[in-house]
């Protein structure tokens, strides 16, 4: 390998390797495959082996530092560190603005509208960095706001903060103010890790990013999936010509530092309230847990006329989202049968509000979750809902337990049909082995059936499966092919017209399509894609229920676990004998055609979906794309040729707008998807 010539080169090299890592890590647009980025990175290193005396500390190899440190040392802020004073409801963020017309007033400024700058408010670490002449010298927490401990050793391990600013014209010292973060994919994926390892957990992203930041060897930190967002700066010397906080931000980005994607302006309380409202829409989608949207006044003058009150400033307010933890006592504890048969105990709860609707049930997963947790009936817990995700009891408070605190046996028979119930040997959870016997997984069976993504009959509902079932009307799906207007007339709340409706709706059912119907059949570890990869590889419902394990597993993304179930599911008669009947009954779809690989019409096209879409799922779209010979991406770069925004179509709609990438709406994916 050919060494750098000079310490120019070398540090050309340098110079180049932050580039292309701020393309990498910070706009998601590298310019250089990984490969090449590698290749340059080993001539680093070889240089820096052969030259010790060029090693400079922007250097990317000097990110992780070899030796621990032995204890964390006190920084003082060059200006405080500050917090934000809290809204929890509409009124009170109704008063924060009012104040400040009022306060402004006083001083003599008369203002009707106010401009902010709107950003989420990031549950992590606060983080101060410190830039002298462009280059990383400190990174703190806040402590007490005016002095926090030096970590820098660990900062240099975020790969998203640059050891080096970009661009010219450098302050001389540049405090950045922000927040650290572990991402959730990455919060995941560690602790699944650190269970497999028997390490410590961490309760939640939040604590994750603490943890791995308080730590005395940056190696550990290095190992943390890390991300960091300003939100402000603490100083610049020379002070910068700025006259609002958005320059600022948008000045930081210039800098390589990061800044959020969702920092926006606006103007107006009724601005704040819906983009308050966007945040808690796209909170669960978000890669990174917030708990709040903040606002800030924009004008850097009006912010110092305003100035602040002990430690928090009176221009800015963080807007929380409802709790999502709240505690509560646990009533009683039964089990639910699942689709599949699987056994889930559930507690019953004294009816408690949590991120702003009442809870009376959570999940409990399984009996060695009961015992982890030690959760007994009676003890008081704290209960987590987390946007549409099913309750969960998070810990149990020991220091509130009743002494008549009852612990919970998992019944040994099923609680709906009597079957004996087993444990397969590779699964935590009791399962029923009666299958479709059981009424309990019958009506579950059904109800998914009916479901939007699978056969899609409207108005058929949970509750109306449940009467149609107890009073003996159905016992199989095709059953309901069957049904005639007076037998669903007689139901409960069912009048002659919701019967007709409801007719109306199974019969338009009948035309679906293949990857619809082998999605409704229910088969066990098949959802949406794989159903869809069994009607695109195969073709007819006849070469699916017939391809042997063997073949199964050569498709794509179908492993031995999928195939076995497959099988499993064909190989039973009444499985084979409904699937007949649901035939006989008229239940057709069009007939998929076969396709030369090469003349695929998409071929080669990158594409991007974001948003919502109205007539098929996200699967649907990302698989049907593919089946035309697209791949479909996660992110947006100048590299991808489309980008099909659905509503609601957040920040990758705005990068595709900035790269010059082709947007396209829903219909032309439509089109496309039924040109073959
Ligand atoms: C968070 N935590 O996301 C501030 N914050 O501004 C945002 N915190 C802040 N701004 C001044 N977005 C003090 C704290």
């Amino acid at each position: 390998m050919d060494l750098c010539r000079s310490k120019k080169d070398y540090l050309d090299l340098v110079d180049t390797l932050n580039h292309h890592a701020q393309k990498y890590y910070l706009l998601d647009d590298p310019e250089i495959a990984d490969a090449e980025y590698d290749q340059l990175y080993q001539r680093l290193l070889t240089t820096e082996q052969k030259h010790p005396d060029w090693v400079t500390d922007v250097s990317p190899s000097q990110r992780v530092a070899d030796e621990p440190l032995d204890a964390f040392t006190q920084v003082q802020h060059a200006t405080p560190m500050l917090s934000l004073n809290n809204a929890f409801d509409e009124a009170a963020m109704t008063a924060f603005y009012q104040r400040l017309l009022k306060r402004l007033q006083q001083d003599g400024i008369a203002m009707d509208t106010l401009t902010f700058s709107a950003e989420p408010k990031f549950d992590g670490l606060a983080l101060s960095l410190r830039y002298e002449h462009g280059r990383l010298a400190q990174g703190a927490t806040r402590g007490d706001g005016q002095t926090g401990e030096d970590i820098t050793h660990n900062v240099r391990t975020i790969t998203s903060i640059p050891l080096q600013l970009a661009g010219e014209d450098l302050p001389d010292v540049l405090e950045i103010r922000g927040e650290v973060v572990m991402p959730k994919d990455g919060f995941k994926q560690y602790n699944q890790a650190a269970e497999q390892r028997g390490d410590k957990t961490f309760a939640n992203p939040r604590n994750a990013a603490a943890g791995s930041l308080r730590q005395l060897d940056p190696k550990i930190t290095a190992q943390r999936p890390l991300q960091f967002f300003a939100y402000g700066i603490g100083l610049s010397e020379p002070q910068g010509t700025f006259s609002s906080h958005s320059e600022i931000l948008n000045w930081l980005k210039t800098l390589a530092i990061p800044v959020n994607d969702l920092c926006t302006t606006l103007s107006g309380l009724n601005a704040c309230f819906e983009y308050y409202q966007t945040l808690i829409e796209k909170r669960d989608a978000l890669n990174i847990d917030i708990d709040g949207a903040v606002f800030k006044v924009d004008d850097l003058t009006l912010q110092q006329s305003l100035g602040f009150i002990t430690k928090a400033p009176r221009w800015a307010i963080a807007y929380k989202f409802p709790a999502e933890e709240a505690t509560t006592i646990i009533e009683n504890i039964d089990v639910q049968v699942g689709r599949t048969g699987s056994i889930t105990p559930v507690a019953r709860l004294k009816p408690v509000t949590v991120g702003g609707v009442t809870v009376t049930n959570a999940t409990l997963h399984n009996e060695d979750e009961i015992k982890r947790k030690d959760v007994r009936i009676g003890d008081t817990v704290f209960v987590r809902r987390a946007g549409d995700v099913i309750p969960e009891i998070v810990k149990v408070v020991v220091q509130k337990r009743p002494e008549n605190s009852q612990e919970f046996v998992m019944p040994s028979q099923c609680p709906v049909c009597g079957s004996e119930l087993y444990k397969p040997e590779d699964e935590a959870v009791l399962r029923c082995p009666a299958g479709l016997s059981c009424d309990a997984q019958k009506k579950h069976s059904i109800k998914h059936f009916a479901s939007r993504k699978a056969m899609d009959i409207d108005g058929l509902g949970d509750k109306l499966v449940d009467q149609l079932i107890d009073a003996g009307l159905i016992d199989t799906a095709a059953d309901l092919y069957q049904l005639t207007e007076s037998q669903i007339s007689g139901l409960e709340r069912m009048g002659q017209k919701s019967a007709q409706n409801l007719l109306n709706a199974i019969t338009h059912s009948k035309k679906t399509t293949l990857p619809r119907f082998i999605y409704a059949l229910g088969i066990r570890e098949v959802g949406e894609a794989t159903a869809l990869t069994l009607a695109n590889e195969l073709k007819t419902l006849q070469a699916i229920q017939n391809i042997g394990r063997d073949e199964l597993q050569q498709l794509p993304d179908i492993g031995p676990v999928v195939a076995q179930k497959i099988r499993v599911y064909f190989n039973n008669e009444a499985n084979n004998k409904t699937i007949k009947a649901l035939l006989d009954n008229g239940i057709h779809w069009p007939a998929i055609k076969s396709i030369d690989q090469d003349r695929l019409p998409l071929k080669d096209t990158i594409i991007v979906l974001t948003g919502k879409l109205s007539q098929l799922t996200r699967s649907e779209a990302k698989q049907g794309l593919q089946n035309l010979g697209a791949q479909v991406t996660g992110s947006v770069s100048k590299n991808t040729d489309y980008v099909v925004a659905g509503t609601d179509a957040g920040s990758k709609l705005s990068q595709a707008e900035s790269l010059g990438v082709t947007v396209v709406d829903e219909d032309w994916l439509l089109k496309q998807l039924n040109s073959l």
